[in-house]
């Protein structure tokens, strides 16, 4: 089965030359149910060529800290071995792509070069400047979305209810099952077969150390599937009920791997489809796994100011520019909120679980960043901080998710105007009161306190 054409778009065109086919393997960092890596094998066994795989590591990459390198890399040290029982090389480049690839390419004669789909400002702009560099054919294979991005819509939509009806209308065509990897046949054996030195490399990265790894969820392809099949055993059939209270465990904690892709979507999709949980779990959490999170990457794909107030609609601009001048009832510099400081228990529980687990609960995420606009003195002061601190402490972080759910929750994108208020204007309300109708705060401090 070849991967569909659909998935498939033209970095760069030129004649294909002799030489092993490349897979720059940048988001969707596992070796099973990757469109990318099976696009790029496709094309290595017609021209009977090696296949070889390439990671380029980015120190710093928009901040991040050894806690999600420590996640990525001890990811990426699966892939090694799962790629060398498949003859496949994996190389670790460290450096800019657009620095390092091309040296690669020219020292392995590389023929094609093939990676995954990234719609993040900076992988983008890392492709753009490699289609310089280079004078071989370069692909992009979207390995990340069940209904290609590219080819779901060719503009931003307004709202998920938009984008909806074209993922109704093309889900059966596109959620379909995966051809397994085969075993590469040994064309010639690419001498560099290079062994990393994960430990040394987690050791001597220069990133920041401030902010610890985490333990609770153990990090790799191996592992995702493991958490993927205990949460469609034990918390999927109660998702609908449960996944908006906080003090309940009804979230799926699989984000961490859809971020650094250990875990395909599709293959998450596919799953709740087959399993005999209750249907209406079922279709909330298809309805957030593939709108919400294809709706986030349409978002950035096609809004370069997707972390910016320049991005949001026009009448969510207006709105917040009328309120700016608005008094602030209370008001916290960064330290403040970083350290949990606010004068609001809830707030600040919400803030103390993303930095001690990495992960705050999703519900509590539109409130975390709410309470930001409303506690700062400019709304591009509330971007700007509520960006740092997700990306700095969440595991899953740095991803079209964040940059959406936040311009949803100070932006109001994919939403629509509410009644009108301080400061807010007419962007959706949240507040304290709100959550204690909703469910137990007091649980949830108490969980987050013992956690
Ligand atoms: P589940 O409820 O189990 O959902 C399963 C999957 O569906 C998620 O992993 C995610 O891929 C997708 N999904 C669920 N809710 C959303 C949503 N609202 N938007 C897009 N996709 C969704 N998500 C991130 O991956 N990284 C972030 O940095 C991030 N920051 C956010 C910041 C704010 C202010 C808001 C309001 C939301 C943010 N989200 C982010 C979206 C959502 O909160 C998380 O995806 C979800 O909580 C992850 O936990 P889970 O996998 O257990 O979720
Ligand atoms: N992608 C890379 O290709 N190289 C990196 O060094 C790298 C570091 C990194 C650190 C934290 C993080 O959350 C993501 C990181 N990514 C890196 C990008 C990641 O794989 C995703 O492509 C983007 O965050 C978009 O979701």
């Amino acid at each position: 089965m070849a991967t569909d054409s659909r998935r498939i778009y033209i970095l760069k065109s030129a004649e294909p030359q002799p030489g092993p086919v490349v897979y720059w393997m940048q988001r969707d960092q596992r070796t099973t149910d990757n469109w990318a890596l099976l696009y790029a094998q496709e094309q290595a066994l017609a021209m009977k060529q090696p296949l070889m795989v390439v990671f380029c590591l980015v120190p710093g990459f928009l901040g991040a800290t050894i806690r999600q390198y420590g996640f990525m890399l001890r990811g990426l040290a699966l892939v090694e071995r799962k790629l060398a029982k498949l003859h496949i090389p994996f190389n670790l480049l460290i450096g800019l792509p657009q620095d390092v690839i091309p040296r690669f390419l020219v020292e392995n004669d590389a023929g094609m070069l093939v990676t995954d789909f990234n719609p993040v400002k900076g992988p983008m702009e890392w492709r753009r400047r490699l289609t310089e560099h280079i004078v071989i054919p370069f692909f992009e294979v979207d390995a990340h979305n069940i209904i290609p991005c590219r080819y779901i819509s060719d503009k931003q939509e307004y709202a998920a209810f938009t984008l909806r009806k074209k993922v109704e209308r093309l889900l059966p065509e596109f959620l379909t099952e995966f051809p397994s990897v085969l075993k590469h046949p040994d064309f010639f054996k690419p001498d560099v077969v290079q062994r990393v030195d994960w430990n040394e490399l987690l050791k001597s990265l220069p990133v920041k150390r401030e902010v610890p790894e985490v333990d609770w969820l153990l990090p790799g392809e191996l592992e995702a599937c493991a958490a993927m099949v205990q949460f469609l055993g034990e918390r999927l059939d109660k998702y609908d009920t449960d996944r908006n209270f906080p003090d309940r465990s009804g979230q799926s904690n699989l984000s961490p791997y859809l971020h650094f892709g250990h875990l395909s979507a599709q293959r998450l999709a596919l799953e709740v489809q087959r399993s005999s949980a209750n249907p209406a779990s079922k279709k909330a959490f298809l309805e957030e796994l593939i709108v919400r999170r294809e709706l986030a990457d349409n978002f950035c794909l096609y809004n370069p100011n997707y972390d910016r107030l320049i991005g949001f609609q026009p009448w969510a601009k207006a709105t917040l520019n009328k309120h700016r001048n608005d008094p602030r009832e209370y008001g916290y510099s960064l330290e403040e909120f970083e350290e949990g400081k606010t004068h609001d228990p809830l707030w600040n529980a919400a803030q103390h679980e993303m930095v001690k687990k990495g992960k705050m609960h999703g519900f509590m995420r539109m409130y975390w960043a709410k309470k930001i606009l409303e506690w700062t003195v400019s709304p591009e002061e509330a971007l700007e901080i509520a960006l740092y601190l997700n990306d700095k402490y969440q595991l899953d972080g740095r991803d079209p998710n964040g940059y959406a759910g936040i311009a949803w929750s100070i932006g109001g994108v994919h939403d629509r105007p509410w009644g009108e208020r301080k400061v807010f204007g007419m962007i959706r309300y949240m507040n304290y009161q709100g959550c204690k109708r909703k469910f137990n705060i007091d649980n949830y401090i108490r969980n987050v306190s013992k956690s």
